[in-house]
């Protein structure tokens, strides 16, 4: 696969677990770029918008009163090879139970309910989610110096 981007989001926890430096780092250090990222705390309608897929699931609404607590969400856009995909093995299984040990979620979280991190699941998801929290102008466009040395 080419250079993609991939819709990231910290949800709450992340941040007020304080671990929004290692989960970023995860991204950085294995060489994709930051295009985009900022701090918010979403609205219902773009937590409902985000996870509309999921509305008919019993634990939605609940999901959604999580992302809208009042303790911000970082929101983020990775670019670089394969990153939708390399992205979801970062971030690891739904269910940290289940989530490999190496990944975001094996290594940090314990419960699918506050499992701490979101990645896009398809370049589909990724253009939506990327489109619903960011607006163009926010989309940096530039080469990181190592770019070279990473995409090959
Ligand atoms: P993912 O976040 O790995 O893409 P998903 O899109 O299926 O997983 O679900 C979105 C979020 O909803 C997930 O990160 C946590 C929550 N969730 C999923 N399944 C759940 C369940 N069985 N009970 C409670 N929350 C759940
Ligand atoms: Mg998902």
């Amino acid at each position: 696969t080419a250079s993609e981007r991939s819709f990231v989001m910290i949800k709450p926890d992340g941040v007020s677990r304080q671990l929004v430096g290692k989960i970023v780092s995860r991204f950085e250090e294995r060489g994709y770029k930051l295009v985009a990222i900022k701090s918010l705390t979403p609205s219902p309608a773009l937590a409902k918008e985000h996870y509309s897929d999921l509305s008919a699931r019993p634990f939605y609404n609940g999901l959604v009163k999580y992302i809208t607590s009042g303790t911000p969400v970082v929101a983020m856009v990775w670019e670089g090879k394969d990153v939708i995909k390399q992205g979801r093995r970062i971030v690891g299984a739904t269910n940290p139970q289940e989530a490999d040990p190496g990944s975001v979620r094996g290594q940090y979280a314990v419960s699918v309910g506050r499992n701490l991190i979101h990645a896009s699941d398809a370049f589909e998801s990724a253009t939506k989610e990327i489109g619903l929290w960011f607006d163009e102008a926010e989309l940096s466009d530039y080469e990181p110096i190592a770019w070279p040395w990473v995409m090959a």
